[in-house]
């Protein structure tokens, strides 16, 4: 895409596929699992006697990532960066419950137009330094000190869109090749293989975070129309697939996400000194979304995911399914029982029927007699985030970390020292997903000319 301005929305994009491009050089099997994602898009169209171009536009470039950093300097950074992008963090996901030192956020563009060009997600985890223990500290400080991730180009480019200095189609090309560098994979180690292994013993994210002079990619997912199909082709095609996917089991109406991966490669590590190594931490993975769940549908899903879990009499995939019986599957029922956010919008018999203000200004209309009536429809909003739980999974299997338990002790204030290093509020996705039902319901009554109470 050509960037003639300034535009968020369009940097985002050339961000997402230069990243995507990018990664596919890095880990060719990433633009295998692309080609097996388009294969399965192209056959559940036209299994449902549409073209894959009938899609939305965000389908076909729909994807999430994951970085993890070590300090407040780079977290405020890449903060600015994703900004400039359309990119705000969204949620507080304590990673303690899945047994990381980490704590994390997910920058997102959180408008409907902007999510319906392109919903690019990065998951951003930090390294928290007071979960470290004490003895490793040091190490970590001193790796840590010797990096910069940004290189003065970019901080220069960063300052001058804060002004707000017109973007050139130059500076947003540079932006991106600039930020590209923030992510590239680097197979030299700033530190010793025995500081490695030290951190390594302690927990695989700290030797990742920690070691290498970038905050490589570690992961980039693309959406499918059909994860069960995508995962059966990985199979097929040889490439070493997680064994289970992660999440609800396959419904009627999906709900939240669900996802599995190809396993992480070894890669060859020059560790400083000269001594060579390997490090396991890239993979791709891809994700089936559905419908965003509210409080009360999260608390559902969460206590039949934990009696899953419980259930060791059956393998873990028909534990799942009984677990879910307890989930109401279809759109009306998940509607009425208030356990997912919905999409409103005038239907054509609606537009047709929409009058001008009578003397007695606009009708009072309920939402319930305008759907009985139908006047008015409604359509499931996706989910935009993320489920601690399903990364726990993945990771689970892509590090050979079987050490995945939750830990239940009450945050000590994780989330103030987040923002802190952000300089900003995280944004609640229940707040945000509620915002956009709300707006929908405002479009309907413009449409139709009522109000609804
Ligand atoms: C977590 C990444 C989380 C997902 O799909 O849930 C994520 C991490 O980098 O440790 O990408
Ligand atoms: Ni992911």
């Amino acid at each position: 895409m050509d960037i003639t301005s300034w535009n968020a929305d369009e940097l985002r994009t050339s961000f997402c596929l230069a990243m995507s491009n990018m990664y596919r050089k890095e880990v060719p099997l990433y633009g295998d699992l692309l080609r097996i994602v388009q294969e399965v898009d192209a056959s559940v169209s036209n299994r449902n006697g549409q073209s894959p171009d009938d899609l939305p536009p965000r389908y076909h470039l729909e994807r999430h990532g994951a970085i993890r950093l070590g300090s407040d300097h780079e977290l405020r950074v890449i903060r600015r960066l994703f900004s400039i992008l359309g990119m705000r963090p969204v949620g507080y996901y304590d990673l303690r419950i899945v047994n990381f030192p980490l704590h994390a956020t997910a920058f997102r563009p959180t408008a409907a137009e902007s999510l319906d060009k392109n919903p690019f997600r990065v998951f951003v985890s930090v390294l928290r330094k007071d979960l470290v223990s004490p003895r490793l500290r040091g190490i970590v400080e001193d790796a840590l000190c010797k990096r910069e991730l940004f290189t003065p180009r970019l901080l220069e480019l960063l300052d001058r869109a804060e002004d707000g200095e017109i973007m050139t189609s130059q500076d947003g090309k540079e932006l991106i090749t600039e930020s590209l560098k923030i992510f590239r994979w680097h197979s030299e180690s700033v530190v010793h293989i025995e500081d490695y292994l030290h951190l390594k013993k302690e927990h695989m994210m700290i030797a990742d975070i920690v070691c290498f002079p970038s905050a490589h990619i570690n992961h980039l997912t693309p959406r499918t129309l059909d994860i069960d199909l995508v995962q059966s082709e990985m199979v097929k095609q040889g490439l070493p697939a997680k064994e289970r996917i992660e999440g609800p089991p396959s419904r009627q109406c999906p709900i939240l996400l669900r996802q599995t991966s190809f396993k992480a490669l070894e890669e060859q590590v020059n560790f400083h000194g000269g001594v060579a190594g390997t490090h396991t931490a890239r993979f791709g993975e891809v994700e089936q979304r559905g419908a965003a769940v509210t409080a009360k549908g999260r608390a559902l899903y969460d206590a039949c995911l934990h009696s899953a879990l419980a259930d060791t009499s059956r393998d873990p995939d028909d534990a799942l399914k009984v677990a879910f019986s307890k989930y109401p599957d279809t759109w009306p029922e998940l509607h009425d029982l208030g356990l997912v956010y919905y999409r409103y919008s005038a239907t054509e018999l609606g537009l047709k029927s929409a009058r001008p203000n009578g003397r007695t200004g606009r009708p009072k209309k309920t939402l319930k007699d305008l759907l009985r009536e139908e006047l008015v429809k409604y359509e499931p909003i996706t989910y935009e985030d993320f489920l601690p739980l399903s990364a726990a999974g993945i990771f689970k299997s892509n590090l050979g970390d079987g050490n995945v338990q939750a830990v239940n002790e009450e945050d000590v204030g994780g989330l103030g020292q987040l923002e802190e290093g952000l300089g900003c509020k995280v944004a609640d996705h229940y707040e945000l997903y509620d915002a956009l039902q709300k707006e929908s319901i405002q479009n309907c009554e413009r449409d139709l000319n009522v109000e609804i109470v």
